[in-house]
């Protein structure tokens, strides 16, 4: 007995040992320790170590071929540069969003009084739906036709994903626009046209067997169409030469009034996603999607480049989300049981930011888009007091992150702020000045308002 016992405490502890420096080597050598990982299981460590698989990347892929990049013919700033913010609007969800859709306007208009004379740049909403209020701040439902026409706002009837439902794909989409035409009719000079996305004879735009995918699997997650919009919808924009791919919570800052990307690049903002684990775990789903990667990191929701780039990264950003949310979260995942327990390592809720890091590597690494990430040039924070930024002059676009501190969209959007507040920020010189004034002017001016003020004072028009 004893002896049995002795041996069993002496094997336990060699069991230990032998377990404390596996762990240690996975620690230190993790790429390459395929080996172990069945003992790991046997020692009954924690296996969430060696839970992914530990693939090599493919060296010959890590290395852009800069000589088969397309060929760049550069926008000149001294051109009709043409231009286009696009957005999604979720119109069945307009308490929450359209006070968003309200302030974006009212700074895309302020932004539109420093661009140069022969630039244009046309505020474009994708939505189910023409509802009055977007008739009010001037909305039209035609593409743009030449680079004479001024700035103005393009409203394009989309049907979100969670509403394409049988009886609304039916015979090609043929009653899904009924609701929006009959709203239309109403206004009675909106006679001439309809514009309305997907175009289902399009097969550059349209994919039917995509977008029952996107109904199955993604029809609840609530950025899909932000997405979407932009691959069913680029025959609507690709006569500009470059797009603003962003979501509502944002202010279009003045300096985006004269700054085109150069060199043909695709600028996106930062974004913070990237831990080691999510770097390597995203690098073995390229490869086993079979898509290429660059290893680059850190890409943020917002995209500024041509029509095409923007197309393509949309596109395969749908291909990696489809992937994702099919083979690398299990359903109490999809379904937010978890909420944020795993953030920042793998989280459901920055799927969008997950497939679009699956896309951009693949497209990069393929040479078929030349990226910069723009961590300083794109989303500045609207919390931002300081003035370094103005000085700098680089920043697009503020971003409205998850925050109670000045701006910020929860306190505005449950009235907290009011015109003393406006009071102490006329002197916008800080981001959270800029953001505050054009939400608190939007809310006080009158739709018409802000749509007058925008054909009065924009040099362009
Ligand atoms: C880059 O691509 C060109 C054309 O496909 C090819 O001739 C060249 O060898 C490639 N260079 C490298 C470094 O892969
Ligand atoms: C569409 O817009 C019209 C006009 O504003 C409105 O009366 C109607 O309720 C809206 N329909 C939906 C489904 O939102
Ligand atoms: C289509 O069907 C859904 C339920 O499947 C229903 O909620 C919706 O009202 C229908 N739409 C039309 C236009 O008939
Ligand atoms: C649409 O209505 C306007 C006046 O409201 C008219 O000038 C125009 O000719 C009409 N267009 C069509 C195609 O009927
Ligand atoms: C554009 O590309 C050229 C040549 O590759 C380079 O010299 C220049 O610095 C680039 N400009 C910018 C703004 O990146
Ligand atoms: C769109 O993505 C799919 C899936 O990755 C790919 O097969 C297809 O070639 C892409 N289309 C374009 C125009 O790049
Ligand atoms: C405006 O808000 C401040 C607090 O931020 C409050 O003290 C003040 O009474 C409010 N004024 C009005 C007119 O509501
Ligand atoms: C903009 O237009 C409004 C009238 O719509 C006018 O009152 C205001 O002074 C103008 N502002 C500028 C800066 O031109
Ligand atoms: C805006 O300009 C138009 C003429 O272009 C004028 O009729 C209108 O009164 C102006 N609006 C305001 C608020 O000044
Ligand atoms: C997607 C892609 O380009 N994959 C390539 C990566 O590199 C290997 C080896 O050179 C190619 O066979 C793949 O086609």
């Amino acid at each position: 007995m004893r002896r049995i016992t002795l041996r069993w405490i002496l094997s336990a502890i060699g069991i230990s040992i032998c377990c404390l420096i596996l762990v240690f080597i996975i620690s230190n050598f993790g790429d390459n320790t395929r080996i172990i990982e069945q003992k790991l299981v046997k020692c009954d460590c924690s296996s969430t170590q060696s839970s992914f698989s530990q693939i090599t990347p493919t060296k010959s892929n890590l290395t852009r071929n800069e000589s088969i990049l397309k060929p760049c013919k550069e926008i000149q700033k001294s051109s009709p540069v043409q231009r286009a913010i696009v957005i999604y609007y979720p119109h069945h969800q307009s308490e929450y969003f359209f006070p968003e859709v309200r302030w974006l306007y009212r700074s895309w208009v302020e932004m539109l009084l420093g661009q140069p004379s022969t630039w244009r740049t046309d505020f474009v909403i994708f939505t189910y739906n023409f509802s009055i209020e977007f008739r009010q701040l001037g909305c039209v439902n035609h593409i743009r036709q030449d680079k004479e026409e001024p700035s103005i706002c393009r409203l394009f009837l989309y049907v979100p994903v969670q509403f394409r439902t049988k009886n609304i794909t039916n015979n090609n989409f043929q009653h899904a626009f009924d609701d929006a035409k009959r709203v239309m009719k109403s206004y009675k000079d909106m006679n001439d046209s309809f514009i309305s996305v997907p175009l289902v004879t399009d097969t550059e735009t349209f994919d039917a067997k995509r977008s029952e995918s996107l109904y199955e699997n993604l029809r609840s997650y609530g950025y899909i169409d932000s997405i979407n919009a932009i691959y069913e919808g680029y025959w609507t924009f690709k006569m500009y030469d470059f797009i603003l791919r962003t979501d509502i919570d944002v202010f279009i800052y003045r300096h985006f009034a004269t700054y085109i990307p150069s060199n043909c690049t695709f600028i996106t903002g930062g974004g913070g996603y990237g831990t080691d684990f999510n770097r390597r775990k995203l690098r073995r789903i390229a490869n086993d999607m079979g898509f290429a990667h660059a290893s680059i990191s850190g890409m943020g929701s917002t995209w500024y480049g041509s029509p095409y780039d923007g197309y393509l990264v949309a596109n395969q950003t749908l291909h990696g989300m489809l992937w994702l949310a099919q083979y690398e979260f299990a359903i109490p995942e999809r379904e937010s049981k978890l909420g944020t327990l795993m953030w920042p390592e793998w989280h459901y809720g920055v799927l969008l930011l997950y497939g679009q890091h699956l896309a951009l590597n693949h497209l990069v690494a393929t040479n078929q888009i030349r990226i910069l990430i723009g961590t300083y040039i794109l989303d500045q924070s609207t919390t931002d007091n300081t003035v370094q930024y103005i000085t700098e002059g680089t920043r697009l676009n503020l971003h409205c992150w998850h925050t109670d501190q000045r701006f910020s969209k929860f306190a505005f959007k449950m009235g907290h702020y009011n015109q003393s507040e406006l009071a102490k920020h006329k002197n916008d010189k800080t981001a959270q000045s800029y953001a505050m004034r054009m939400a608190l002017e939007s809310k006080y001016m009158t739709l018409e308002e802000m749509a007058a003020y925008g054909r009065n004072n924009s040099s362009s028009s």
